[in-house]
């Protein structure tokens, strides 16, 4: 199958306009996303699981009466656990194994010091009390993505998880079932959309009200998320997955094929970007691509995002390389190289960086241990990938001796003093020793 790739050159002059071009990405919620959204988050919060309900046989063709029906009982989802192949079934508590171990070693400790004057300060970490996943329904229905969600959360210490999830037409998938159940997850409600996030927002009586809610979702849900965020805590916006392969030219061409299909297969707004000195070799994977793409079962969608969305970006040298690397800020970025490691200093924006040719992304998606909830479009200028660090907070710990308030009283009454601010000066000043 011919496939329609554009090509860049970064010696190009306009090389950064195309550059921009290339990446720019508008999630696209107009005027009627937002109102149905605004109307369905303020009817859940009013009429919490009468409206919830009303919402979710409308939306996903159900016919339930009571809040009870919507939730997924405890020992249902034991049964879709042993329900699945056996073989599936350890290679999620594998994963699950493996990327616990990781994020173990992620989570923040408190800590406190003394001052000269005896005065204690520190800083106490907590987990959150109770958290929201929210999961997809249908074909983006990711029982990887409840492992990532969950486990952070598990191991921050996180007292209670709730999942939501939709069940259109009343189906259930029984491996995101079988996920919520070796990842520990205390409670699952089959709602979605828009409704579902209120409703973890402000609380039902079916749906406990969170402290956070994370998890991709399509354009309703993420409206949602960013309209109930402040009442609750949210983990990001995501867009759509992208990956940059940088690759010296040395790489099998049908493994590099390969792994930009795998974040194209993902959907049709997928981003999947070849960063190469060598020419030739663009023209080799071009082939390779033509070649493996035709017994993909994805194909269309393949199609699709590669030649609405991809690139083959030519370079001068590896230096260039990393540079352009670092404009994009990809989600994922591979080091198709050999010695990566001599890169890793120079890189500066990446969700994950997957080093060397044997390290394909697939296998951080699934099993190697990080997080596969990741920065994406750019944001990994500023954001991280999801940890365990998102479901732990902080509080400040200041425990003053006599010594130390009477001295501290001394700094902080002028500038109480200067801010007219009596009270607050008259407070300290109560402190200072005669
Ligand atoms: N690559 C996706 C995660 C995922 N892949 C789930 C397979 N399943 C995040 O960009
Ligand atoms: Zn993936």
């Amino acid at each position: 199958m011919k496939l329609e790739i554009r090509r860049l050159d970064a010696a190009t002059e306009g090389f950064a306009e195309q550059l921009d071009a290339l990446l720019a990405w508008e999630s696209v919620s107009d005027q009627r996303v937002q109102s149905a959204v605004d109307e369905i988050v303020e009817q859940v919060r009013l009429h919490k699981d009468a409206a919830l309900i009303e919402y979710t046989n409308r939306f996903d063709r159900r016919q339930v009466v009571a809040g009870v029906e919507l939730v997924i009982e405890h020992d249902r989802l034991e049964q879709a656990a042993k329900s699945i192949p056996t073989q599936l079934l350890e290679a999620l508590e594998q994963a699950k194994e493996r990327i616990t171990r990781y994020h173990q070693r992620q989570a923040q400790t408190s800590w406190q010091y003394t001052e000269e004057d005896g005065t204690v300060l520190g800083q106490q970490i907590t987990p959150l009390d109770r958290v929201g996943v929210y999961v997809p329904g249908g074909k983006a229905a990711y029982p990887s993505s409840v492992l990532m969600n969950v486990l952070p959360a598990k191991v921050a210490g996180v007292k209670e998880i709730v999942m939501v999830v939709p069940t259109p037409d009343g189906f259930v998938n029984e491996l995101v079932l079988a996920a919520a159940h070796v990842s520990g997850v205390d409670r699952v409600v089959t709602v979605g959309g828009a409704q579902a996030v209120a409703a973890l927002a402000y609380g039902t009586e079916t749906v406990p009200k969170v402290d956070k809610i994370v998890g991709p979702g399509n354009i309703f849900v993420a409206t949602a998320k960013k309209k109930v965020f402040g009442i609750v805590g949210i983990d990001m916006i995501a867009g759509p997955s992208e990956i940059l392969v940088v690759c010296d030219g040395k790489t099998d061409p049908d493994w590099i094929a390969m792994d930009l299909f795998s974040q194209a297969e993902h959907d049709e707004d997928a981003q999947s970007i070849l960063i190469c000195p060598d020419e030739v070799y663009l023209d080799q994977v071009k082939a390779a691509m033509e070649r493996l793409i035709e017994p993909q079962s994805r194909k269309d969608i393949i199609k699709t995002s590669l030649e609405g969305r991809a690139a083959f970006i030519k370079v001068a040298d590896m230096a260039q390389a990393m540079e352009v690397a670092n404009l994009v800020a990809a989600e994922h970025l591979e080091l198709s190289v050999d010695e990566p490691e001599q890169y890793l200093p120079q890189i500066r924006h990446a969700g994950a960086i997957f080093m060397g040719r044997h390290t394909p992304e697939a296998l951080g998606d699934y099993c190697a241990g990080p997080n596969h909830v990741l920065p994406t479009s750019g944001t990994a200028r500023f954001s991280s990938p999801l940890g365990v660090y998102d479901f732990q907070k902080r509080s400040s710990i200041i425990y003053c001796s006599a010594d130390g308030a009477s001295e501290l009283a001394k700094i902080a009454s002028p500038l109480a003093r200067g801010e007219s601010l009596e009270a607050h000066a008259m407070s300290a000043e109560y402190r200072i020793k005669s």
